[in-house]
């Protein structure tokens, strides 16, 4: 099933047709609207009308996420405020969070995003979908939720926690989606294991799975845990949130959205941009939204784009998993965690030393992420005999970490000078959970 075949089968010619209209109306948008647009548009030397087809994406200048906290809050907005009605703003920056606001025409937009995507996993009407992304700032919960209720399916805003009840839920109510991410899954499989509840007990069939990256043998361990059939379903908050892309039943990459986020693949280092089937950092053009519209966005995701023929019909260029990053921006419970973040809490606390290591487990299918710092010379008198307590350092920069990160890490305190000094690559981020 195709929710909207006119626009997910469109021949190739229609589609680059009609994303270059799309983008000659952007830039018209931006360059009369944003002054930051347009000040980039003309020290580029390039007018709305030198945009004549979507060949000419290549001439306009990228956007990054400096540019955004650059115009913190609102200043790459490019509708009138009135115009606004939802603001969510991102997990994971350094000082200023990234805002992205939607008018009624974005919503709506999203909400069809998403309900394609659920058509496509086989979800209908007669499903009963919960949804177990955050609801909140965080674009997942509120974004899901959108599209299950575009599609008329029944949605049950669960969110995440309470992971007992939810069980109980699926259980009881004969619940038959769920939207989460693939840890919280794995989580949920724990629960019902402690619960004495098996995948016979439920209902569950099919799930939504993505904010993180996850393999094929996630993939099948969830499929077998919840009897389920898992996709993968991308998409990150400066763009839209999640439906960017998402799988068919052929699950050979995910389709893109393409008639509102026009993608592109670019070698990081060159900026150059790169054939289909070659692997580098994906980037997007929101072709037709009105809130925060952004020109070659730099996802820092590494993916690589294919364009042959899909058996499902669906015409829209799929992209593949996710890599890697071209940044170090760990995805920790879904979190976006960049280690400067943590640098400048450390450093925020005159104990601690700049040395430290950051560690990354999944125990019991919950990431786990440890911070060991070492403590200044100053403040460490003789073995761990320290000016202060060990105990009252640890706790105060859990605190602090938590309220930065909105996650909570473990931390330990080591003396001066044991932490290994690296000559060439920093080894600050051990992650062990192998998802690559
Ligand atoms: O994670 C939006 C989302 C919510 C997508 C629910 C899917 C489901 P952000 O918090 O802005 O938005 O994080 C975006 O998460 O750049 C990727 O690095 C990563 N990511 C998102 N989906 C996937 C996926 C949401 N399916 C960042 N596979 C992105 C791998 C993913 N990584």
């Amino acid at each position: 099933m195709i929710w909207n075949e006119h626009k997910e089968c469109m021949s190739r010619e229609q589609m680059r047709e009609l994303q270059g209209k799309r983008l000659h109306k952007l830039v018209d948008i931006l360059y009369h609207n944003v002054p930051f647009y347009r000040k980039k548009l003309q020290d580029a030397d390039i007018s709305p009308d030198d945009i004549l087809s979507i060949d000419d994406i290549v001439k306009l200048p990228f956007t990054t996420k400096q540019d955004l906290r650059d115009n913190y809050p609102f200043g790459l907005q490019a509708c009138p405020q009135s115009e606004i009605i939802r603001i969510h703003a991102s997990t994971g920056t350094t000082g200023n969070p990234t805002i992205v606001g939607y008018t009624r025409k974005d919503i709506s937009i999203w909400s069809e995003c998403m309900a394609r995507a659920l058509t496509s996993f086989g979800i209908t009407k007669e499903d009963r979908v919960s949804v177990a992304y955050g609801y909140g700032l965080f674009t997942g919960g509120l974004g899901a939720h959108y599209g299950v209720e575009n599609l008329g399916a029944s949605v049950i805003p669960a969110s995440t926690g309470s992971t007992e009840k939810h069980v109980k839920l699926i259980k009881d109510l004969g619940i038959t989606g769920i939207a989460c991410t693939p840890s919280y899954a794995l989580y949920l499989t724990e629960t019902m294991n402690k619960l004495g509840i098996t995948k016979d007990d439920i209902s569950l069939r099919v799930g939504a799975f993505g904010a993180e990256p996850w393999t094929d043998n996630m993939r099948h361990e969830i499929e077998n845990n919840l009897g389920i059939k898992a996709y993968n379903i991308y998409g990150l908050s400066e763009i839209m949130g999640p439906s960017v892309s998402y799988e068919c039943e052929c699950q050979h990459g995910s389709h893109i959205n393409e008639d509102h986020f026009y993608p592109e693949i670019i070698d990081p280092e060159t900026l150059k941009p790169l054939p289909y089937g070659q692997q580098g950092e994906l980037v997007f053009t929101t072709l037709t939204k009105e809130g925060m519209p952004l020109l070659r966005y730099r996802t820092r995701d590494l993916s690589i784009l294919y364009d042959g023929q899909c058996e499902c019909g669906r015409t829209n260029v799929r992209m593949g998993r996710i890599m890697g990053r071209s940044d170090d921006m760990l995805i920790i419970r879904g979190i976006n965690v960049f280690p400067s973040q943590i640098e400048s809490v450390l450093l925020s606390i005159p104990e601690c030393a700049p040395h430290y290591q950051l560690i990354v487990d999944r125990v019991n299918n919950l990431d786990v992420l440890t911070v060991q710092v070492e403590m200044r010379q100053e403040y460490f008198v003789s073995g761990f005999d320290t000016l202060t307590p060990i105990t009252t350092l640890e706790n105060k920069l859990k605190d602090k970490l938590k309220s930065v990160l909105s996650i909570s890490a473990k931390v330990q305190i080591k003396a001066p000078n044991t932490l290994t000094r690296s000559e060439g690559k920093s080894k600050l981020i051990i992650d062990n959970r192998k998802i690559e």
